[in-house]
């Protein structure tokens, strides 16, 4: 047998089915046998008594995308993927967004620019419709999506980026089609701006009016919306970002119909509260901004149990990563812009995976089974990366974490690696973070960040398997 490049020794082995204890040998970037007793390997990490999962697939990141309103993101594809790897994460997903009036195509080349030789780790792309023309849906998204861009994201909100719900149904037909993921941001355009005109004309504009400005009713709507949208073209959507109660009622709805209707949630709707965008109307709140808002401690519970009992599919972090202060994150607008001015996202990119451990598996939460299918495996199938991500098999790229257990720590912005000035989590206590990161076999995070830019490499997507459509294709003349 050709020696190992590393042999990680007893480790406790979680995938999103079993837990099992062997040895991991790899070669070349990827796992080649799962044992015990290997022979001794070039390098040898010894991680008896830790559990390794597979490296987090964090699937919804922005990095490095242009706004449009004056704002920039603060993380590139080499401060945004650093701070992935330290907090066990190697693979991301962000978003190439087209511009109104711009093709689809040139966004991606211009996000591939902006990518350059800067990532730590492997990531692919998502795209952003915002304007479909026939050109667009008939000839551009296809030929992208047989490229590997095999997902997209519609905002059903934002003027900038918002579709009409004709244009909904133009898109999803395409997605059906070919074969795609289709993403929602769903929240009601129309609501929000009639709320944020009457709370803006009686001068409530301090950020806690973000909250009030975007109610858990104008998710619900929305996410009846899309579902209805999907079901009439009969096609299978994921709902981002669901923040509480009502849009997972409809969720479960459409889930008990047999609808393909899959869920994403984050840690923002686990750990903030509306409370987070402040009691009074100082703009320390307009950190923690971020669409639909946080809601409440009921509602955290809400997603708790949505994560337990199969409700949710994928746990992102939203990584959506606006400085404080400055003048070109979340006060491009001025000092003390209103709220619907503020840049709205919150960083998390680096604490997703640790938060969801230590609260979620270490607190009796959820299974480390259902950790790994969560911020990983699941992730990996719905976008198409499955099995060379999401798994610990032979065969797989050698993404994993080593996870350090049962010591306090305390998270603190110092101690992130993103490039924000400030983490939503300040203060917060945990018992876990990863101890070793590798990426395709590398060490890219052993309490120091390893990994060089450029050795992440792009991934073009299959079409997943969940976005394939329940019915014969001749039942509907689509
Ligand atoms: N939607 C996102 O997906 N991310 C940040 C802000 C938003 O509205
Ligand atoms: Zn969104
Ligand atoms: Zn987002």
């Amino acid at each position: 047998m050709q020696i190992l490049d590393t042999v990680i020794r007893n480790a406790r082995v979680v995938t999103a089915a079993d837990i099992f204890t062997c040895d991991i040998g790899i070669r070349d970037g990827q796992i080649v046998s799962l044992a015990t007793d290997l022979p001794t390997g070039l390098k040898e990490i010894d991680a008896a008594g830790r559990h390794v999962t597979p490296g987090g697939v964090d699937s919804h990141v922005h990095l490095d995308q242009p706004t449009g309103d004056g704002s920039v993101m603060a993380d590139d594809f080499y401060s945004g993927t650093v701070s992935a790897a330290c907090g066990g994460t190697t693979t991301v997903i962000p978003f190439a967004s087209q511009q109104k009036g711009e093709s689809l195509r040139a966004a991606v080349e211009d996000y591939h620019r902006r990518v350059g030789d800067k990532p730590v780790i492997d990531y692919a792309f998502h795209l952003i419709v915002t304007d479909p023309t026939p050109d667009v849906l008939q000839r551009e998204l296809p030929a992208l999506i047989a490229e590997g861009y095999t997902s997209f994201k519609i905002y059903m909100t934002y003027d900038a980026l918002k579709l009409g719900d004709r244009e909904i149904l133009e898109t999803l037909s395409v997605a059906r089609r070919e074969g795609a993921m289709v993403m929602l941001h769903a929240e009601n355009s129309d609501c929000i701006a009639w709320l944020t005109e009457r709370l803006l004309a009686a001068g409530l504009d301090a950020p806690r009016y973000h909250a009030t400005s975007r109610p858990m009713l104008v998710e619900r709507e929305a996410t009846h919306r899309a579902i209805a949208l999907a079901e009439l073209v009969d096609v299978p959507i994921l709902i981002v970002h669901v923040s509480g109660r009502d849009a997972v009622e409809q969720i479960r709805w459409a889930q008990s119909k047999g609808l393909k209707v899959y869920a994403e949630t984050c840690p923002q709707y686990l750990f903030l509260t509306a409370a987070s965008l402040g009691c009074d109307d100082s703009f320390e709140g307009a950190k923690c901004i971020c669409s639909p808002p946080p809601r409440d401690p009921a509602n955290q519970q809400v997603i708790w149990d949505g994560l337990e009992n199969g409700s949710f599919e994928v746990f992102s972090s939203d990584h959506a990563p606006f400085r404080y202060e400055g003048h070109d994150g979340k006060k491009a607008h001025g000092e003390s812009p209103t709220f619907e001015q503020v840049a709205n996202g919150i960083p998390g990119i680096e604490t997703r995976m640790a938060l969801l451990w230590s609260e979620g598996v270490r607190k009796g939460r959820i299974t480390p089974q259902s950790f790994v299918a969560l911020t990983s495996t699941n992730a990996a199938k719905m976008y198409g990366l499955y099995p060379r991500k999401g798994s610990v098999a032979i065969g797989a790229d050698a993404d994993l974490v080593i996870w350090n257990e049962g010591e306090p720590v305390r998270i603190t912005n110092e101690m992130l690696h993103h490039n924000v000035d400030y983490t939503p989590y300040e203060g917060m206590q945990l018992s876990a973070w990863p101890a070793i990161t590798l990426a395709r076999g590398e060490v890219v995070w052993d309490g120091e960040p390893r990994g060089a830019a450029g050795r992440g490499k792009f991934l073009p997507c299959q079409k997943p398997a969940p976005a394939q459509t329940r019915r014969r294709p001749h039942e509907l003349p689509l």
